[in-house]
This record gives structure tokens, sequence and C-alpha cells, in this order.
């Protein structure tokens, strides 16, 4: 079939195949890119109205015992890394909360110190956050923990457990995520889920991957139940062994988060602020997306993932920069009990 026509039937209520997904990421027609985004921020729109979320971003310990080779912050990169305490993290998510951002998502590399002694300072962090922010949610993104943990970050609070598999190209999983195991991330969701949290899969946009591959990853996030999805351009970072890699152009990118609006209408798909800042926010909104991720709050010494200090000193990836500009879109910024209640409409049941 063609693009167009599958199109149209998305646009219609039809669950696009992977074939069908593979055909749609492949075209790079300017007309047809247009229709793609038009299609899928209206059926963003049938689901969610002009609602968009917010979250706050906290990357409290930028210490890594993995080598990643697309990651700044990987353990043979000689920077300069920091490690936040307890009262400064609970202090930041007051001030998210206070700022008015829906979820707080709590970052770090997989950090030995937070690690030791099965995580006890990892789960004492959630639960002071818990205690901190109230009703709004938690997302967790520690990288690979055990099966145990799972409910013990529930327990300390957690809604959310963030761990991206990349690729679901096992070669090239290998080559990104180096000297990981493939099928333990994969079930880090699995688990996380079991546990009574809620999932978020993602795709590292331009490491190689084919538009197949695209399809596929888009295809496995929605059957490993997850119900935040999202895709980021690769960032080559200084000192890493991709530091020379030609970026792609942010377009494939809007072509994932596109095509995956159209395969998951009521999914949550970021914008994330840390691909290309604040400019890249409105090309990202209107190709289908619905949460903004990565506010970070400025002279903090925190720093981003992809763009470790893009936009965030000048103040314009904090709260209010960005929900002045997203009004200003005709948005509406949502409030945390509308965050709360797609929580509740969709949080697994735990089964341990
Ligand atoms: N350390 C944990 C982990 O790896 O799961 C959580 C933090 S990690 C920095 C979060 C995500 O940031 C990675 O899974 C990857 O998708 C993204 N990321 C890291 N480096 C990036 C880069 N150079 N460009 C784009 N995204 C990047
Ligand atoms: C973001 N820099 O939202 C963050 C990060 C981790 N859960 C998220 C990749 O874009
Ligand atoms: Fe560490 Fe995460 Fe970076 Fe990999 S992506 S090196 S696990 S911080």
């Amino acid at each position: 079939m063609d693009a167009y026509e599958i199109l149209k039937r998305c646009g219609e209520g039809h669950t696009p195949t992977v074939d069908e997904m593979e055909i749609l990421l492949a075209n790079d027609d300017p007309e047809f890119l247009n229709e793609l985004y038009r299609t899928a921020a209206k059926v963003r729109d049938e689901h969610f109205g002009n609602k968009v979320f917010t979250y706050g971003f906290v990357y409290f310990s930028t210490y890594c015992k993995n080598n990643c080779a697309f990651c700044y912050y990987r353990r043979s990169n000689k920077i300069d890394r920091y490690r936040k305490t307890k009262a400064e993290v609970l202090d930041l998510a007051a001030r998210l909360k206070k700022a008015g951002v829906n979820m707080v998502d709590l970052t770090m590399g997989e950090d030995p110190k937070l690690y030791e002694n099965d995580y006890e300072g990892l789960i004492d962090l959630v639960q002071g956050v818990r205690e901190t922010v109230g009703d709004l949610g938690i997302m967790v993104s520690p990288g690979a923990v055990s099966k145990s943990c799972m409910p013990r970050l529930r327990a300390a609070g957690a809604d959310w457990l963030a761990v991206y598999q990349e690729t679901y190209n096992k070669e090239l999983f290998s080559k990104l995520r180096l000297e990981q195991d493939y099928q333990n991330r994969i079930d880090q969701r699995v688990w996380a889920r079991e546990a009574g949290l809620l999932t978020e899969d993602g795709m590292l946009v331009g490491t190689g991957e084919t538009a197949r591959d695209r399809a596929e990853h888009i295809k496995i996030m929605g059957d490993l139940g997850c119900q935040q999805v999202r895709a980021m351009t690769f960032v080559p970072q200084e000192g890493t062994p991709m530091q020379a890699v030609i970026p792609s152009d942010p377009m494939y990118e809007l072509k994932a988060i596109a095509v995956m609006r159209l395969a998951y209408p009521d999914k949550l798909i970021p914008a994330s602020l840390d691909v290309e800042g604040i400019a890249g926010l409105k090309t990202r909104l209107d190709a289908g997306a619905n949460v903004i991720t990565s506010i970070v709050p400025p002279n903090e010494e925190l720093a981003g993932v992809a763009n470790p200090t893009l936009d965030i000193n000048d103040g314009h990836r904090s709260v209010s920069y960005v929900h002045h500009l997203v009004e200003s879109m005709g948005k509406h910024v949502a409030s945390n009990e509308e965050f709360r209640q797609f929580m509740e409409a969709n949080r697994p049941e735990a089964v341990y």
C-alpha cells in the first residue's frame, strides 16, 4: 500500500503494522511529512485534547560504572562529575513541585555508591522525594537494577521506571551499550510492570539503525506494555568513541514521534528539551508529542544528558519559561490532578 493510503487509514483509527510503519518511516518527501505530522497531531488531540504534561528533570548523580559508547557520562570519559546530597535533591524536588511540574524524573548514572547495600541510597532518596512532593508523579531512571529492587522502588513511592533499550537490533545494541546484557535491559521493564510500576522505553535515533529497526522498535515498545514511549536523536559527545559520528537530521526523530503517535494514540510521548533545547519544542509537539521532558531549573549546577548545558542557565529550560511558551502555542499545561488520573487509569496491577 502507498504511504498516503496508510496514513489516511491511520487517521481514521487503523493501527499500523510493522510493515506499514516502515513505509511511513522510510518516506522523506516534505509534502508527505507535513501530512504525517498533521495526522499524528490530530490523533493526539482526539485523545488528549490540547493538554500537555510537563516533567522536571533531576540528574542527581553523574557517576556511572557503565561505558555506553554514545554517552558523555560513560566511565572512561574524564569529566567533572557530581552527586547531589539527599537534602539537595529534596530541595530541588520541592521547588519543582512549587513551580508546577506534573512529575519529577530522578535520573542517575549507574552510580556504585547509590547501588551499594542493595540500593539503600536510591530507595531512601525516592522515599524522601515522595514525602516531599505529595501527589506529584515520580519517575526513576536508575539504569539496570535487580528484580527485587522493583517492588521496593514502588513501595518507596515511585510511579514510573524509565529504562530505554535504545535499539532492539541486538548487534547494534552490543555496539552502543558495551558489555551490557540485552535481555536484562528488556527485563527491567517487565519486572517493573510486575511490581506495579508504569514504564517508559525509548529509541536512540541516528546510530546506524534502519527504518525497519525503528518500525520494529515501535512495535516492541507497545508489546511490552509501556505507557510512555520516546525517540531521541543521538547527540555526539566529546571524549567518547562516537564523538565524530555525524548527527542525523532531527527529522528522523520527528517521524518516529509521529509514527509512535499513530500506533499509540493513548500513550505519553515526550518532546525532550535535551536534544535541540527550547528551539526544538514546537516541531516535536507538532509531530504528536504530548509531554515536555528535561525541564531543568537554572543555576543549580544540574546537567542534561544529551546536551549537558544547553538552554539551562539562561532559564530557557525552566518551568515558568516552558509554561509560557506552551500556552502561547494554544496548548494547556495539564494539572497534577489530570496527570494523576492518567496514572491511575493506566497503572499496571502488581503481581508480587
Ligand atoms: N543511566 C541510566 C540509563 O542509562 O538507563 C539513566 C540515564 S541515561 C543518561 C538516559 C538516556 O539518555 C539513555 O538511555 C539514552 O537514551 C539517553 N542519552 C544518553 N546519551 C545520549 C546522547 N549522547 N544523545 C542522545 N541521548 C542520549
Ligand atoms: C529527558 N534528559 O527527558 C532526559 C532523560 C531520563 N528518564 C530522561 C533522557 O530528555
Ligand atoms: Fe551510564 Fe546511562 Fe550514560 Fe550508559 S547511558 S554510560 S548507563 S549514564
